[in-house]
């Protein structure tokens, strides 16, 4: 019984905290992009604040067999993607941008079509800088374009440092 006891108090602070965490990222205006028949891969972007420092180390989605974090930036005039091994830096109170021809989600392998007007559940771990991960789900649109009141270019503060 004390064993028990013990246990549930255990767990509701582990969930306390979670909870907490949680409650320091929030995820504006996501999107994903609809595929055309035969696609295979696409990307989701979104916007990305954490009141404390943070990464964003991993996605996974239902509908995709890989899914990384991707950056897509100009090589010598070419535009190239590749995937950030230690994750996305979140700085403190920064509005992060994941939009087309920057950072993004990358669905790779496809399970399905992706359908405009439809969503796609993605799960995103975030790592505090304890080292503790925490994961939310979020409900994606499917769209062609980004979702109203968002531009293309926008201009945050997109800060990064490797
Ligand atoms: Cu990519």
């Amino acid at each position: 019984m004390k064993h028990l006891t013990l246990r549930v108090i255990l767990v509701t602070s582990l969930l306390l905290s979670l909870q907490a965490f949680a409650q320091n990222v929030t995820i504006s205006n996501p999107w994903i992009r609809a595929t055309v028949q035969g696609q295979k891969a696409t990307g989701a972007f979104m916007t990305v604040s954490s009141k404390e420092n943070a990464k964003l180390v991993a996605a996974s989605s239902p509908i995709a067999s890989v899914v990384e974090i991707h950056e897509m930036k100009m090589d010598k005039d070419v535009m190239k993607m590749s995937a950030l091994p230690n994750g996305l830096d979140l700085p403190a109170g920064q509005a992060v941008d994941l939009k087309p021809g920057g950072f993004h989600i990358m669905l790779m392998d496809l399970k399905m079509p992706l359908n405009k007007d439809t969503t796609v559940p993605l799960t995103l771990t975030f790592q505090d800088t304890a080292g503790k991960k925490t994961q939310q789900v979020v409900q994606v649109p499917v769209s062609t374009q980004p979702p109203a009141g968002q531009s293309m270019g926008a201009q945050h503060n997109t800060q990064h440092t490797h």
